[in-house]
């Protein structure tokens, strides 16, 4: 549906790089909709939860603690498809082998400095999408470009 929300969020070393316009904009200038927006200091428990799957592997630590290095901006995008158009977007997770015209493929390298994050299912967006904002901090809007971006 044209309703259906994901997670995305710019990662510190993107925050760090100036790269939050450029990341947001390639969401925006597809034609999804901005429906939250802010900048946070992630905590060691929200990164244990919003990476709950991966807990206990080994790159775990390093990880966390690269997202606690700075701020992130978190923001949910509402759209058709958006959670899988999303993860296109962003490119594969290592950016070398992230296609071009990919945000990782055009701005990362390295796979622990790739630079943004997106939910990879439905389910996972809204969890993320609970765990990162409360509902009062999510906003409904009608945008006046819904006619010509879907027919
Ligand atoms: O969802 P996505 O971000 O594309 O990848 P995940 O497999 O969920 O891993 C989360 C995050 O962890 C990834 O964006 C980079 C980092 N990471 C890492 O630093 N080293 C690994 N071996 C695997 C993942
Ligand atoms: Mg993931």
């Amino acid at each position: 549906s044209n309703t259906e929300r994901t997670f995305i969020a710019v990662k510190p070393d993107g925050v760090q790089r100036g790269l939050v316009s450029k990341i947001l904009s390639r969401f925006e200038e597809r034609g999804f909709k901005l429906v939250g927006l802010k900048m946070i200091n992630a905590s060691q428990d929200l990164l244990d939860q919003h990476y709950a799957e991966h807990v206990g592997k080994p790159f775990f630590a390093k990880m966390t603690a690269f997202m606690r290095s700075g701020p992130i901006v978190a923001t949910v995008w509402e759209g058709k498809d958006v959670v899988n158009q999303g993860r296109r977007i962003l490119g594969a997770t290592n950016p070398l082998d992230s296609a071009p015209g990919t945000i990782r493929g055009d701005f990362a390298i390295d796979l622990g400095r790739n630079v943004c994050h997106g939910s990879d299912s439905v389910e996972s967006a809204n969890r993320e999408i609970n765990l990162w904002f409360k509902k009062e901090e999510l906003v409904n809007w009608a945008s006046v470009q819904a006619t010509w971006i879907y027919e």
